[in-house]
């Protein structure tokens, strides 16, 4: 009779353990219960101390999850089996996402800040009338250099190629940046389409291999400002971050042009907490909370309000605040449709295995 005891005992308390764990899982893996909200942003993105103060003000419970790419974050809330309450896509995922149904209308009676927005950042072609995404930075992509370790000014995407830069030069891992950097060099849109013209900026780029000495993620800012390597191909913000922690370093963006992004929150289909993900889209839009935000991870705010708040040498620096005359030159990605963007991303992942 004890060994009876004792047996349901242990299998009691292994199913208790086994739906702790469960449950323990489900919470981390992006399922939103209660009074939770599940965020999904890209690494780096946010000062956590905004994230304590919205959990403070709201009494609501953030699970912060990160992606490090477009096509990753569309992949996993594509497939499903996630709860993802808010995201942070840029511009041509979010017109596919758009396109495949993946987003919720925004209720604007419910984001009261979004008057702080700089009109020339809102109604863009990605989604008119902003109805399923509202701004949250914007930037360039263009060259961080250390003229410690290059004499080179990059004022042409070709000073990538030469010789000097053997092993010194990092990539961020983006399938439209790397690929749209090829084609800008050749002075071809970086939505191209033209098979010829793919093809040969993936053989230009397959030149560029014995300068690269890794692609990278969010660490390419620790590297570079390590002077691991005289160069990078990085998205502005990152640049700024970079800048801030060794000065030496400056950034620009090649004259053949390059790409203005525009990273926008959404709410995902599957969301299950629709009021706490308008609460902190708006809360983000709070022109102090974007200025904060803005300092501490270094992208460029479109919040008109938030500019006040800012230092002039942040909020007065061209690099990261460029004219409207750069911006002009400058090449938007267009959503070039399922099969098209699988084709950028198979051609990346070519370059990215014959590097190694
Ligand atoms: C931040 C990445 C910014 C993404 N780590 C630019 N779209």
């Amino acid at each position: 009779m004890k060994e009876l005891v004792r047996t349901f005992a242990a299998v009691f308390i292994v199913a208790f353990a086994l739906m702790y764990l469960t449950a323990y899982l489900n919470s981390s893996q992006g399922y939103s219960s209660g009074n939770t909200l599940t965020i999904y942003n890209w690494g780096d993105y946010i000062d956590p101390e905004l994230i304590a103060r919205f959990e403070k003000e709201t009494g609501i419970k953030v699970i912060y999850q990160t992606f490090d790419s477009n096509e990753a974050m569309m992949t996993k809330i594509e497939q499903g089996g996630t709860t993802f309450d808010v995201s942070i896509p840029s511009e041509y995922a979010i017109s596919k996402m758009k396109e495949e149904n993946l987003l919720l209308p925004l209720d604007h009676s419910k984001l009261p800040n979004l008057k702080y927005i700089d009109p020339s950042f809102m109604d863009l072609s990605f989604d008119p009338g902003n109805i399923y995404s509202i701004p949250y930075f914007w930037g360039t992509v263009g060259v961080v250099f250390n003229p410690d370790l290059t004499n080179l000014k990059f004022k042409s995407w070709d000073d990538l190629w030469d010789e000097s830069l053997r092993n010194q030069i990092f990539l961020l891992d983006g399938a439209r940046e790397v690929i749209g950097m090829g084609l800008n060099s050749l002075h071809y849109s970086l939505n191209d389409t033209n098979e010829d013209h793919l093809r040969e900026a993936t053989a230009k780029l397959s030149k560029l291999t014995p300068n690269v000495k890794a692609i990278v993620g969010d660490e390419i800012k620790m590297l570079l400002a390590n002077e691991e390597a005289a160069v990078g191909l990085v998205w502005s913000g990152d640049a700024s971050e970079i800048m801030s922690e060794n000065e030496k370093l400056d950034y620009v963006v090649p004259e053949e042009g390059s790409n203005l992004w525009f990273d926008n929150m959404v709410i995902p289909k599957t969301a299950k907490n629709i009021e706490g993900a308008h609460a902190f889209i708006n809360f983000m839009l709070d022109p102090e909370v974007a200025a904060q935000n803005t300092e501490y991870v270094g992208y460029s705010t479109p919040n008109a309000e938030a500019l006040a708040f800012l230092p002039e040498e942040i909020a007065g620096d061209e690099r990261f605040y460029p004219s409207k005359e750069l911006t002009e030159k400058l090449e938007v990605y267009e959503n070039l449709g399922k099969r098209m963007l699988s084709h950028y991303n198979e051609l990346f992942l070519e370059f990215k295995m014959h590097r190694k």
